[in-house]
């Protein structure tokens, strides 16, 4: 009896600690800003431009989000770099040369970092700090943020810029425990580097990451068994260094290569990579209207590149399941063996479903002596040993164990944080059977939250630079209208965040993303129990820009604005 009051004192007093602790480091801003990659780090620069005071709060200990954490080797972006890059400041683009059409992950955590720098943007940024909770005091109009470090943030705003792919997804495989190596994540990756060349290696995953890890790792280690549950559709990069007679060009043509880009569908032209020396990369012609022979020496002259320009692969269901087929004849020619060739082939599904993928020497990787394909199809994973992996097909004995298995997408990072708004429900609870937004901006019941490149956003749909800068730009404008207005607090009105979400999904209808036989992240489908919704923007960048605009120009239609709060 004497020992539980005992306990309950001292539960009393270690509140009490807390919340003196908590007190003590309350801290009151304009704006606090959750993470701290491209997103953050803009609306940073942005809204401290605009007088406001900002806190960006982020988990890791310096910038860079995405290539901060994804350090795996062959990690790069997809997009061309001149094109992956912000534009806000023109004497930054000028000043800033890309060495690779295609930039690695150290030349852009390199480029992230030269941002931080050039706006002296560490500063108003805590590092290591992870946020816990944000909610909403609706008779203070504010939000209040805490975090693992116990402190206290009290702004008008609060915008989350946690990332898309931001929460590495570690499937639940019996065994994990039992492995006696080192288990690495591709999301997660040491910042000292791994050094494979003395071991065996697995890796489980092929989609984007362990396409672009296998290549690497394969010439590093030992031995390489690679786990495929789903094989993929992957283009080669064809990556190259730029000349410098490339990017003066570029540069000079800056002004009218970001115009292009923000009217785009995808916020990307491919400058300097058009067919027949044109400036922009444009499918244009038909795949159906070409004959078996027409199509099969196409194959025999460009390999994959006979599938670029053609505009209905991703139109029609038709043309798509010709263009597999062409595919799949030029993998048949890639790989010596003929079962793994068999193996590696993507059936069943359309091309375009999942992300679209871009390699460097992936399918060569498979007729290396080092390397392993399992085919999980035929026989899947039944748990993890100490010493490898055991499938329905045998045992497979490795040293080290790499995860390529993904993340949580879009609303995984959101949901991790008990977000709770006016009436106290949390956005976990409003999102149970999945996100619902107004132009993935802003959800309904949860006042002067933003979110960039939120679910019902082109997002990752385009390239995210292009997408991050236009949602920095539209919820810094958004604030100072307020500020100007002496508005307090803004909210998604229901009705408009119904239609919105209709629209989303009507377009989002009869498309490649969403063909029964589509199992993606963008459908929330690799995660077991996460509702089947699509759940970006399929409009393009351009038109949902448009929409943005009009929206701001008409007062911010479909928000309720208030002086004082609803
Ligand atoms: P992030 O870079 O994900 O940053 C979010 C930050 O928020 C992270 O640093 C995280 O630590 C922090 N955070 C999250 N939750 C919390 C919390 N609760 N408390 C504190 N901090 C938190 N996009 C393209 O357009 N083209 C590409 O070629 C491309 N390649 C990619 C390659 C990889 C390997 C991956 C994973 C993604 C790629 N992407 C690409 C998408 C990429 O995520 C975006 O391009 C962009 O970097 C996202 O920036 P962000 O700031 O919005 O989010
Ligand atoms: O993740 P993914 P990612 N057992 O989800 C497999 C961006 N990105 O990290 O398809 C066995 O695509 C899973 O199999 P299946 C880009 O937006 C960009 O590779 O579900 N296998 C799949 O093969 C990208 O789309 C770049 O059957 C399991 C893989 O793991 C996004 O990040 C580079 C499994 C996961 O593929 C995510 O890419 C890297 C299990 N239990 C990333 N669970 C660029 O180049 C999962 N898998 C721009």
């Amino acid at each position: 009896m004497q020992s539980a009051s005992l306990n309950e004192a001292r539960d009393k007093q270690d509140k009490q600690d807390k919340q003196d602790k908590q007190d003590k480091n309350r801290q009151q801003f304009d704006v606090v800003v959750v993470g701290a990659g491209f997103s953050g780090m803009y609306l940073l620069h942005k809204l401290r431009g605009l007088g406001f005071s900002v806190a960006v709060i982020e988990a890791g200990d310096d910038v860079g989000g995405t290539w901060y954490w994804n350090r795996y080797p062959g990690a790069r972006c997809d997009v061309p770099s001149m094109e992956y890059s912000f534009s806000f400041d023109d004497d930054l683009q000028q000043d800033w040369d890309w060495t690779e059409v295609m930039a690695g992950q150290p030349e852009i955590l390199k480029y992230a970092n030269h941002i931080a720098d050039r706006y002296d943007l560490r500063r108003d940024v805590r590092f290591n700090t992870r946020v816990n909770s944000a909610h909403f005091d609706a008779d203070e109009q504010h939000w209040q943020v805490t975090t693992d470090q116990g402190d206290v943030y009290q702004s008008r705003f609060c915008v989350m810029a946690t990332g898309c792919l931001s929460v590495p997804n570690t499937p639940t495989i019996d065994g994990h425990d039992d492995f006696a190596g080192p288990i690495y994540h591709t999301g997660n990756w040491p910042h000292e580097g791994v050094d494979f060349s003395t071991v065996r290696v697995g890796i489980i995953g092929t989609g984007s990451s362990g396409i672009q890890a296998i290549p690497v790792i394969a010439e590093q280690a030992q031995h390489l068994t690679v786990f495929q549950r789903t094989p993929n559709y992957t283009m080669p990069a064809h990556n190259r260094p730029l000349s410098d007679e490339f990017l003066n060009k570029a540069k000079a043509n800056y002004e009218q290569i970001r115009a292009d880009q923000r009217a785009s569908m995808t916020g990307i032209v491919s400058y300097g990579f058009g067919f027949g020396g044109a400036d922009y990369f444009e499918p244009t012609e038909s795949l159906l209207e070409t004959t078996a022979e027409q199509r099969a020496a196409l194959v025999e002259k460009k390999g994959f590149g006979a599938l670029q320009q053609f505009a209905d692969i991703s139109l029609d269901p038709t043309a798509n399941e010709l263009a597999c087929e062409m595919y799949r004849d030029q993998l048949a020619r890639l790989i010596d063996d003929p079962q793994t060739a068999d193996a590696l082939m993507p059936k069943g599904y359309p091309i375009g479903c999942k992300r679209p993928v871009i390699d460097t020497n992936y399918y060569a990787t498979f007729n290396r002596d080092n390397v392993t394909l399992v085919d999980l199809r035929r026989g899947g994973i039944e748990k993890i040993t100490a010493t490898g992996v055991q499938t329905a097909q045998g045992h497979y004995e490795f040293d080290a164990l790499v995860y390529a298995t993904g993340f949580d997408a879009m609303t995984g990072a959101l949901e991790r944080i008990d977000i709770r708004g006016r009436n106290g429900e949390t956005l976990r609870d409003v999102w149970a059977a999945g996100p619902r937004t107004y132009l993935g901006l802003q959800v309904h019941g949860f006042p002067n939250m933003f979110t960039v490149t939120g679910p019902g956003s082109p997002s990752v749909l385009s390239n995210m630079l292009v997408s991050i800068e236009q949602h920095v730009d539209w919820i810094s404008d958004c604030i100072d209208h307020m500020r100007a207005h002496q508005l307090q607090v803004i909210e998604a009105a229901a009705a408009a965040e119904e239609a919105w979400v209709a629209h989303v999904n009507q377009v989002a209808e009869n498309t490649m993303f969403t063909a029964p036989s589509c199992n993606s992240w963008y459908l929330g489908a690799n995660i077991p129990g996460k509702p089947r919704i699509f759940m970006p923007y399929v409009g393009g960048v351009g038109t949902y820009r448009d929409k943005c605009d009009e929206v701001a120009a008409a007062g911010y239609a479909g928000f309720e604005l208030s002086a004082a709060g609803t």
